[in-house]
């Protein structure tokens, strides 16, 4: 691979916007060109207004990411594992900023950062060649890009240690079990996430961006605040074109067509 060939790229397929690790011989490890690469993407690919979707796939057939580059990381200085965390929160940070969901299309490897990554992401589609794992342990270290945190409130205490402690790998089966994925699909993940993407293109997007803010805003709220805030945006639904679209289409038994307002 030169070194001047972009280590992520982006490509706009209709409704869709396609995200691609591509580190192919290094099994697509995040390093800090390609951690700040995605975050830059996202942050300036999904302006335009006809988009209803992003899907993060790797490239090379191998893997969605088998970790952070191991190699950068190995001389790290405190200082350079600082910024280092910096860009991962910043692209947490990014992915959940994205004005419309973002699919996890794992095939293959997502380990450690790679594995974090895909459960920063709304929707996680594992193909049936997908392992997932936080084998930092291995190599000394812990997870640094919420492996700790935001797998323990996915999966809850007892898969989270069990992960977290032996480094072990699983399929997707069992990550769907322990709630880490939220599909298992027959053959490619990239396929079913661009599926996925599709049906989500097809909803009434002011619908789809309020009932994702309204689980990621209040995902930590106790019940109360967070059924009050789910009330205010149920209301708010009220106030849009794709509402009174949405139910119309349904009583006179045709598709809606939705303008996003
Ligand atoms: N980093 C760098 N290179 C990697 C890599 C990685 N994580 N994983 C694989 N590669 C490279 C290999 O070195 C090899 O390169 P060459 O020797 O060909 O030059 C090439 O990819 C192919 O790998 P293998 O030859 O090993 O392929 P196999 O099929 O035999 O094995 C494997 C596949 C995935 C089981 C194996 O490669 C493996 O165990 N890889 C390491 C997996 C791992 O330990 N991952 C966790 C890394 S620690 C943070 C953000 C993220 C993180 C922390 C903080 N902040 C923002 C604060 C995350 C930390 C981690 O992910």
């Amino acid at each position: 691979m030169s070194t001047s060939e972009p280590v992520v790229f982006w490509e706009d397929r209709d409704a869709i916007g396609l995200l691609t690790l591509h580190r192919p011989k290094a099994l697509n490890a995040l390093n800090a060109e390609v951690m700040a690469g995605v975050a830059e993407l996202l942050r300036t690919r999904t302006s335009r207004p006809d988009l209803r979707a992003v899907v993060i796939t790797g490239s090379g057939g191998k893997a969605f990411a088998a970790g952070a580059d191991i190699a950068a990381m190995q001389e790290f200085t405190p200082a350079q594992a600082e910024a280092f965390a910096r860009l991962g929160q910043d692209l947490a940070m990014a992915v959940q900023a994205c004005p419309v969901p973002v699919i996890a299309a794992v095939d293959g490897f997502a380990l450690g950062g790679g594995c974090e990554l895909a459960m920063c992401c709304d929707i996680l589609i594992a193909g049936e060649k997908a392992k997932f794992g936080q084998p930092e342990v291995n190599l000394g270290v812990i997870p640094g890009f919420g492996g700790t945190q935001r797998l323990v409130r996915r999966v809850g205490m007892a898969a989270a240690m069990d992960l977290c402690l032996t480094g072990r790998i699983i399929g997707a089966q069992e990550a769907v079990a322990i709630g880490l994925a939220s599909r298992a699909v027959e053959g490619s993940a990239l396929d079913a996430a661009l599926e996925t993407a599709a049906t989500i293109a097809a909803k009434g997007p002011v619908a789809v961006r309020l009932a994702r803010r309204a689980l990621y805003e209040n995902a930590d709220a106790d019940l109360l605040t967070g059924l009050a805030a789910e009330r205010s945006l149920f209301a708010l639904c009220f106030a849009t074109a794709d509402q009174k679209e949405g139910m119309a289409a349904f009583l006179e038994r045709r598709d809606p067509v939705y303008t996003g307002r």
